[in-house]
């Protein structure tokens, strides 16, 4: 019997650092923004706005470049806590749909969405809806490619950039590939693609006339990926980089918070968040620790964290709330952030595929 097709989701995020500096002091959003070091020290652009690329901006440029070619240009020095946060926040989201997630960087990951039962499994609305929730709820957008393998999600994530959503279902994939030009496929650099150019072989279909023992005779090892790639073929899976250690939820609080009143009601609602978040994990695990973190007004942090017994409830608020209270006691100032988790137990089931990149 065949296998029906794989469901993948690239995702990544629309000019990410420049977004996040933007969702910061939304009073920068009308001005091309760039994301680096300073063009009097030598610096270089991390990465800018759309507005800013419009000038020819771009990652890896010399900033004191980037400013010759639009003198407006405003540059922000990067934030690398708030990003890597951000990041955390965002796979957290994606833990939502699938446990099959592979990290490619702080804003970029495939997620194998094959056995996702949400949206009737249909893996154009679960994207839809990680794109509706990271804007919701983390104020940046999120451009997702979706198709049956990794390459061609990869490019269609691209392919209606920014803020944008592009499907390659499983009926027009050899349709799509045809017509792609060869330097978007993966390991078509700039020589490859000028010694394809020299053989006159622009496009995919390009290659049709041409066997894998052609192709490898003239590219070597690499001509047998070509042949794949040049007719949808992309085997590679999903592969979450780690196991997932833990499962938390927080938030950070508009205004914040003392009132023993106003902590209570926000752990009761992280904890049914929790508890939500751990019945849709497609595998238990056991949880060996929960924890509680909160951050003071003054930025600095605690956790406190709580062995959970084999017959202790896990999802109980009030234990979570006296864990917060000792915790509070350790500096007894305003929060401005709550959070609330789970640790699990190592190695408890080795062949777990759950993965939590980039968290604390
Ligand atoms: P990218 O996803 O490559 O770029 P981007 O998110 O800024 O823009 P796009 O909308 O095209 O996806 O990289 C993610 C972040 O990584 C980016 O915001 C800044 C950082 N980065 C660097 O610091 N240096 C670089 O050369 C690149 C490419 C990215
Ligand atoms: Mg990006």
């Amino acid at each position: 019997m065949l296998n029906s097709p794989r469901k993948i989701i690239h995702l990544d995020a629309d000019c990410f650092f420049a977004a996040l500096e933007i969702r910061e002091n939304p009073d920068l959003a009308d001005f091309p923004l760039a994301v680096g070091g300073d063009p009097g020290r030598r610096g270089v652009i991390s990465t800018c706005n759309y507005l800013a690329r419009q000038y020819g901006v771009h990652s890896a440029m010399p900033s004191a470049h980037a400013k010759r070619l639009c003198p407006e240009l405003v540059i922000r020095s990067s934030n690398f806590p708030l990003y890597k946060q951000v990041s955390a926040q965002m796979f957290e989201i994606f833990t939502r749909f699938s446990e099959k997630i592979e990290p490619l960087s702080l804003d970029e990951a495939f997620l194998d969405v094959s056995d996702c039962q949400q949206f009737h499994g249909s893996a154009t609305l679960i994207a839809r809806e990680i794109r509706r929730q990271v804007e919701t709820e983390l104020g940046i957008t999120v451009s997702a490619g979706v198709a049956p393998i990794k390459f061609l999600a990869k490019i269609a994530s691209d392919w209606s950039k920014p803020n944008g959503l592009f499907t390659v279902t499983p009926d027009k994939v050899t349709e799509f590939v045809k017509d792609l030009p060869l330097q978007k496929l993966p390991g078509v650099g700039k020589v490859t693609r000028e010694k394809l150019a020299r053989e006159g072989l622009l496009y995919c279909r390009d290659l049709e006339s041409y066997s894998e023992h052609e192709l490898v005779q003239r590219f070597g090892r690499f001509g047998a990926n070509l042949k794949r790639m040049s007719v949808g073929i992309d085997e590679r899976e999903v592969k979450s980089s780690r196991e997932r250690k833990s499962l938390s939820i927080e938030t950070t609080f508009a205004r914040d918070i003392s009132s023993p009143g106003e902590i209570a009601d926000q752990i009761d609602q992280l904890v049914v968040g929790l508890e939500e978040r751990y019945n849709k994990l497609q595998r238990k695990v056991a949880v060996s620790k929960k924890f509680v973190k909160l951050k003071f007004d003054d930025f600095t942090q605690t956790t406190l964290e709580s062995s959970v017994s084999r017959c202790g409830k896990i999802f109980s608020s009030q234990e979570f709330e006296r864990m917060c209270y000792a915790a509070w006691a350790r500096q007894k100032r305003p929060l401005r952030l709550l959070g609330v988790g789970l640790s699990f137990a190592e190695r408890s089931h080795p062949q777990a595929q759950l993965s939590f990149p980039f968290a604390n």
